[in-house]
């Protein structure tokens, strides 16, 4: 059962089109993308910045978590805890690297969602216990959008740490509409992109592809 209001099933299929946006990784207006990323049916919106000082980040979050509540779809903010629970967010996220999961969980209480990186199976089998609700697991493909990215993990390392974390989980790193549909069979309730939406010609029509293989997908396996 998620900390969070929602139950585990409703995280699960909240978490299947969870889009990553990155600023510091698009020359577009991320606020744009973000809406358009929506309109084609993102579920998870993550806001990620590696060099963005706190204010403009907060700036950021607050418009984002405005545009998800609007459309019900959930707004997670990645590394900075405090201001993921500034600006309202419905969940962090953090890797091995930032603030442990019980300090995080001390800091949100238990109304937020926490998500967190794994490094290896045993962590991902550990992490429910010490307050994460979701795990990202990857990178699973080569990705270019990550700099201290670890070795891709495949489909087959892939569906084991799935199994190890029991709990909810998507996949990310390199994921595209062609090969979302292996990542989903793999086990996760969702894939998370940055580049297959933000990189894309037209990012509501590119969710919108994504979404439909992920879709076809869940509801085939
Ligand atoms: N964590 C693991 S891979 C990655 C992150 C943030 C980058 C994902 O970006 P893309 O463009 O979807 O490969
Ligand atoms: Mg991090």
């Amino acid at each position: 059962m998620p900390a969070n209001t929602l139950s585990e099933a409703d995280l699960r299929r909240k978490l299947a089109i969870y889009y990553v946006a990155d600023p510091e990784q698009t020359d577009r207006d991320i606020l744009t993308v973000v809406d358009e990323a929506i309109a084609g049916g993102a579920t998870s919106v993550q806001l990620r910045t590696k060099h963005t000082g706190g204010r403009d980040m907060f700036n950021l979050a607050i418009a984002m978590v405005r545009r998800c509540q609007e459309k019900d779809v959930l707004f997670f903010v990645n590394d900075r805890v405090d201001i993921g629970i500034a600006c309202g967010a419905d969940g962090v996220h953090v890797g091995a690297r930032d603030l442990p999961l019980p300090a995080t969980r001390a800091l949100t209480g238990d109304t937020m969602l926490i998500g967190y990186s794994p490094v290896d199976a045993s962590d991902a089998a550990s992490a429910g216990a010490r307050g994460a609700d979701y795990v990202g697991l990857g990178p699973v493909f080569g990705t270019q959008s990550k700099d201290d990215a670890q070795p891709d993990l495949g489909l087959l390392l892939l569906s084991q740490q799935v199994a190890a974390a029991g709990i909810p989980s998507v996949g990310i790193g390199g994921i595209s509409i062609a090969n979302a549909g292996s990542v989903i069979r793999a086990g996760v309730d969702g894939v998370a992109v940055i580049s297959a939406i933000q990189g894309a010609e037209d990012p509501r029509r590119a969710t919108e592809s994504l979404a439909l293989t992920v879709n076809l997908a869940l509801i085939e396996r």
